[in-house]
This record gives structure tokens, sequence and C-alpha cells, in this order.
């Protein structure tokens, strides 16, 4: 039976459209999900909206709409993203549905029940932007460490004894060293769980948009419980014996910014152990997005619309540039110009001229056929072994979640096909020794089924494209096939071969163009 992979976005809030930073999280999730379905596994991909909490209710206030129409169409944004970013999701939660409220009372009544909730009082700062608790020593000059505002706060609260987790938890790190990623972010955790943990207040009065304590109407859960609970809601919590829960639950892995790493990685592990649930297997935080060396926020109003740079640069290129730009879980700029040359120097002139040439060759001299291949020469079997070599490389990157090792694995390879025919110089073959240019060409064709094969998770219509050109069936594209065992049939009809990635032209180049 397949092997089983259960995959998360953070779940977004709905006080905000969806921007660039958003679609990366998800897209990093996406190809993963991608490349493990790919790889056999039986995989499930989860993404939704975040919808409850102070800071959607006051978003609504300022709207003047109530707090439901308000989430209504704010999380429509973020359902509307998956088929513009061509994203796999399987599920989309809202923390509004009913199938989440009653989880969230579920998990309240087991960490009552095992005695980790108790009443008393808060009294203390709170953050509404970042819907987070702060003790007066960690403010920094009246802000959260954050730069966010501050409140006080003082009003009944249930806590969570996070305090008695401490322990706990550094056992659970240590014993799982693989858990938090990247290592500097663990450790960064490690020492603040070293430093103490206070308990933790996880109701709130003082406004009404969250899901009611169960039996004390007073009270709404706090929005980060609500929240971190949608992870189970969603395969199925509180039914723990069901199916889908035994076989899904640990996830496999939850992606998430650097700035919710606590939660993730201290509350989460925190409460499903005090609900008498396993903690998930990893938590990745990945880096920070700014936009030509700015933060991205929305009071600069340079937040960067993922559907805009889809229709300035294309979804593929867009897709491509964010993975291989800036090394996964690194921080990284946006910038115009570094979309503009990764877009033209890897996809047009390296992959796409790689495959236009080879496979316009091919149409012209080989008849529109695979070519029949002759004995291979060593050359033939290097560059042959090379691409056999890349699905296990690229496996262990996209395990590690090294996308941008896994991308540049795979485009050594390009390079290297490159090189292999300017070498080889096929054209000069036709008339000195054509049954060696089909051989040649047929070792190219191979080595495209497998680059194209293999970049199906970053930009999977592009691919899907390359293997049309190469007559490569629907049922043939998974990673089994990347095999000596499956190579390209020799004498299969080819379709005609049209441009796949096209090079950026800028608008202005394109008017002076005209008028002179
Ligand atoms: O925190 N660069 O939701 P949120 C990279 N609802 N990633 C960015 C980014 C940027 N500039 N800006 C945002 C919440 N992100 C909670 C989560 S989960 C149980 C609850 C991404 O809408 C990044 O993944 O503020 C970050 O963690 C997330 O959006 C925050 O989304």
């Amino acid at each position: 039976m397949a092997q089983r992979y259960y995959i998360t976005t953070p779940i977004y809030y709905v006080n905000d459209v969806p921007h660039i930073g958003h679609a990366y999280t998800t897209l990093a999730c996406d190809v993963m999900a991608r490349f493990k379905r790919l790889d056999g596994y039986d995989v499930k991909f989860l993404t939704g909206t975040d919808e409850h909490g102070q800071k959607v209710e006051k978003a609504a206030e300022t709207e003047g709409i109530a707090p439901q129409d308000f989430t209504n169409r704010v999380s429509q944004n973020f359902r509307d993203l998956l088929p513009a970013m061509n994203f796999s999701a399987d599920d989309f939660i809202r923390t509004t549905e009913d199938r989440h409220v009653r989880s969230c009372q579920a998990i309240w009544e087991k960490l009552r029940e095992n005695g980790h909730i108790y009443l008393d009082k808060y009294a203390g700062w709170y953050s509404v932007r970042d819907e987070a608790f702060y003790a007066e020593s960690e403010l920094v000059g009246g802000k959260a460490p954050t730069g966010a505002p501050v409140e006080w706060v003082e009003e009944p609260s249930y806590f969570f004894d996070l305090s008695k987790w401490q322990e706990p938890l550094l056992a659970f790190y240590e014993a799982n060293p693989g858990f938090i990623e990247p290592q500097t972010r663990r450790n960064e955790v490690l020492s603040f769980v070293k430093g103490g943990l206070k308990d933790l207040s996880v109701s709130r009065t003082s406004f009404k948009w969250g899901v009611p304590v169960p039996g004390d109407d007073d009270h709404i859960m706090y929005v980060w419980l609500d929240a971190l609970t949608n992870y189970i809601t969603a395969v199925g919590y509180p039914d723990t014996d069901s199916q889908e829960f035994e076989e899904r639950w640990p996830a496999d892995l939850h992606m998430v910014g650097k700035d919710i790493l606590r939660f993730h990685a201290v509350y989460w592990p925190a409460f499903l152990m005090g609900a008498g649930i396993a903690p998930p297997k990893r938590v990745y935080a990945h880096g920070w997005w700014t936009n030509e060396g700015q933060k991205i926020s929305k009071s600069l109003g340079n937040a960067i619309d993922p559907l805009q740079l889809i229709d300035q640069f294309g979804l593929d290129a867009v897709r491509y540039f964010l993975l291989r730009e800036v090394p996964f879980g690194n921080d990284g700029d946006f910038s115009q110009a570094a979309m503009v040359s990764r877009k033209n120097s890897d996809l047009a002139n390296d992959l796409g001229n790689l495959s236009q040439r080879v496979l316009s060759m091919i149409a012209k001299n080989c008849g529109g056929l695979v070519p029949s291949p002759g004995d291979f020469s060593d050359a033939d079997q290097v560059i042959l072994g090379r691409a056999d070599a890349l699905l296990a490389k690229t496996r262990a990157h996209f395990d590690a979640q090294a996308f941008h090792k896994a991308l540049d694995e795979i485009w050594e390879v390009v390079s290297l096909a490159n090189r292999y025919v300017d070498d080889q110089a096929p054209w000069a073959l036709r008339k000195t020794d054509p049954p060696r240019m089909e051989t040649v060409l047929y070792v190219l064709a191979e080595v495209i089924r497998h680059l194209a094969t293999l970049v199906q998770p970053v930009v999977p219509d592009s691919a899907a494209r390359m293997l049309d050109q190469l007559a490569v069936a629907p049922e043939a594209r998974d990673f089994t096939h990347l095999t000596a065992e499956h190579r390209l049939t020799p004498g299969s009809a080819l379709p005609k071969p049209t441009p796949i990635f096209p090079r950026h032209v800028e608008e202005h180049v394109e008017e002076e163009g005209q008028s002179t």
C-alpha cells in the first residue's frame, strides 16, 4: 500500500488579501506535495483560512460588515489563489466551519479533563496584530518584539499549564532532531524553551468572534489554540479512531514562515501532548521575502500581488523563480531584475533552448519520430548515467526541503546536455554520419524526458508540455519511469515542437522597437 504524506500550510488570516508571502508558503507545500505524489505517496495537502480573533473582528468592523460576511469574502480570495497558482491542495479548511468548531471544543475538553486548563485572571500585554501575549520584559520601546503595537489587557482567562511542558518538550526535541528545521531555527526554539515557559492564557472575554469555551460562554478560545487545531480537524479529529486520523496523523510536515515558528514548535506540541495526541513529525520555518529591499507591509503598500506577477511573467516562471532564487530557509529579496534574469537565463536559454533545439532537429532530420539509436559511446553513457542518477539526488534535497539544491542539481544536467549538443554537433553529423546523429538525438531526447519529469512539481504546465512533445503518455510521467527500462521507444511519432519557455520582453522595449 502507498505510503502516506500529510503536509499543511499555515491557515492565513483573512484580514488581508493574499500576497507573495502567502503564495510562497503554499507554493513550497505544493511542490512538496506534487513531488511526493509523483514518487508514489498517497498525499494530503491542506491549506485554508484562520477566521477568528480580534484582528479579523476589527478588520470587519472597519469595513462595517458582520465578521462572517467579511470572512466569507476574504477567504474566497485565498481559495481563488489555488487555481491561479496551480496549487494542488486536497482540502481547504475554514476555522468558521462546523467541523472545526467541534474539533476545537473537543481538544479543549480533553485538555481540561487531563487537568491542563484552569481559570484565573490575565493581566498583561496583548498585540492584536500578532494575536500574541507578551511579558513586560519582552517589550522593546513599548512595542512587541515584532514591532507591533500592544495594549494592556486585564480580564478573566483560562490558562494552559505551559510551564509544566518545558522538560517534556526538551526531551521531545532531543529525541526528534529533525522536528524543527532549519537547525538554526531549532537552536532558537531550544534556547527559548530552556529559558523557561509561562502558563499561557487560552481564552478571551473582551470580544466575541471565536469558538465558545465549552461550558463557559463568557469566554472564547484564544485564536492560536483554535487555529493550530485546524491541522487535526482536517483529518477527522475528534474521531481519533477513524481510519483517516489513524492513517494521516501525525502530519509529516507543517510548513510555516519563521514568524510563527514558536506557535508551531512550542505551543502546538505541548497542546497535543496535553490532549494525549502525538505531535507532528516536522515543522519547517522558511524565511521572509522583502520587496526591492523593503519589508513587505500593508502600511507601506508594497505587498506584491501574485496575480499581477503571473500576468507579467507567466505562472511557471514565477513558481520557478520563488524556489530557485533564494536558498529555501533564508530570507530573500524580490526584485524585477532578478525575476527577469532567472526567466531568461535558466528557463528560456538553458532548459527551453535545449528542448527546442533538440526537438526541432528531430522534427527536421528524423521524420518527426523518436530517433533510433545505435551503440552508446562513453559520452552518451556518461550523460544518460547523470540523468538516471538525478531522481535519487533530487529526492534527498526535497526530503530536506532544499528546493534550490534540487533545482541546482537538475540544472547541472541541463548545462551538461547543452554542452553535449555543442560537443557532438548533431547538425554536422547529419551529413557525415546520420546513424550517429540519430544516437545523439536519442540520448538528448531521453535526457530531456528525465528533466521534464523531474521539473513537474515546480513548473507543472511547462513540464507537461515538454512531455507532450516527447509523446510521453500521461501514465508514464511518474518517477517509477525514470529508469533505463523505460527509455523512449524509437520510432514513436512526435508532435510538432513549439517553444515552451519564452524570453521575457520588457514592455517599454517593445514600444521603443515599434516606434523606430
Ligand atoms: O500567521 N515572506 O497568518 P498570516 C514570506 N493565521 N512568507 C510570508 C510573508 C513574507 N513577507 N508574509 C507572510 C498567521 N508570509 C496565522 C497562522 S497557522 C495555525 C495560523 C507567510 O496570514 C508565512 O508563511 O499572518 C507566514 O508564516 C504566514 O504567511 C503568516 O500568515
